[in-house]
């Protein structure tokens, strides 16, 4: 197999997920920060590590054939590239947000006000969809203490927790784009066997994630009550126990409504409930 190259954040939000990803998809590699670049010893693969707003643009140029970066960069630098895997990790949105006491109220009343931004394109792309005229400001950084200046009327940037609006007197008015981190490849990369292969071991460590592994002590009586509790599992072990009127259930449930299910078990007559993390799952 050819050797390829994959782009990641080389410090930032993403890098430390990006490296820990790839780590648990079996790929060791050594992670300087001073280097720029770092090959895999038991994989087809050089890792690069980036700004992240270069990476797009590397990876639509064929610089690098694979990289990890958020969904508002990839928008943002407009590159043509293929979504290989969504990664779950990076999650935020952009909003616009406005001064507490501001007088906006609706996205039409942002008509001819001043915005401040470090994403000019996918903001100017939003109001002409809504057919607002506004006067964007691009400014590269702490764009949350523009309207505090006097320099903008709103802002428009990545939120996750809301505290950095919060702290500078402003509150979220409008979703724009919400974005996680994504696997993107150059153009026509996706069959290339590397490609494939680090797309499926990415694919089982996200579902790993998603899973815990659990075995309960089951009255047999119950037993049937305990099994139409687990839809979804293809078919849970039950083992026998010492005591003869028990077994043990062996099964994996989804981490999404993982206490809603638990306490159904234990409703309907599960004990010595032991929950355990999955490392990887191969479909
Ligand atoms: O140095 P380099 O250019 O590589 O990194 P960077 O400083 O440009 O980006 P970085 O590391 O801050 O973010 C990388 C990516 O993480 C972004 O492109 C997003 O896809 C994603 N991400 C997820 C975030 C956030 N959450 C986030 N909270 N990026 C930035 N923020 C910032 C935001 O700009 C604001 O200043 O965090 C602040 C808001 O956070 P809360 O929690 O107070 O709302
Ligand atoms: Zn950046």
């Amino acid at each position: 197999m050819k050797t390829l190259k994959i782009a990641i954040q080389k410090s930032g939000r993403l890098n430390e997920k990006s490296v820990q990803l790839l780590k648990s998809c079996g790929l060791s590699f050594e992670n300087y920060k001073s280097s720029l670049i770092t090959t895999v010893a038991n994989f087809p693969l050089e890792i690069l590590f980036l700004r992240d707003d270069d990476i797009p643009e590397y990876v639509q140029d064929g610089i690098a054939d694979m990289g990890i970066v958020g969904e508002n960069v990839i928008a943002e630098t407009r590159s043509d590239v293929a979504y290989i895997q969504r990664l779950g990790f990076g999650r935020c949105t952009l909003k616009i947000a406005i001064p507490t006491h501001s007088p906006v109220t609706q996205l039409a009343d942002l008509e001819g006000k001043s915005i401040a931004t470090s994403y000019p394109v996918i903001l100017k792309n939003f109001l002409d969809n809504q057919g607002v005229q506004a006067d964007i400001r691009t400014i590269s950084g702490s764009v949350e203490i523009g309207p505090g200046l006097g320099l903008s009327d709103a802002i428009c940037d990545i939120v996750s927790t809301g505290g950095t609006l919060r702290s500078n007197g402003l509150k979220p008015f409008a979703d724009v784009m919400s974005s996680e981190a994504i696997l993107i490849g150059k153009q026509g990369i996706a069959e290339d066997p590397v490609v494939a292969e680090l797309k499926q071991r990415i694919q089982s460590v996200l579902l790993a994630e998603e899973t815990k592994y659990v075995v309960l002590n089951v009255p047999k009586a119950n037993l049937d009550t305990i099994l139409e509790l687990l839809p979804g599992v293809k078919s849970p072990s039950v083992m026998p126990l010492a005591e003869p009127d028990w077994v043990a259930v062996h099964t994996v449930i989804d981490e999404q409504d993982f206490w809603e299910r638990i306490n159904k078990l234990k409703a309907a007559g599960a004990q010595g409930i032991v929950v355990m993390p999955v490392e990887k799952i191969i479909m």
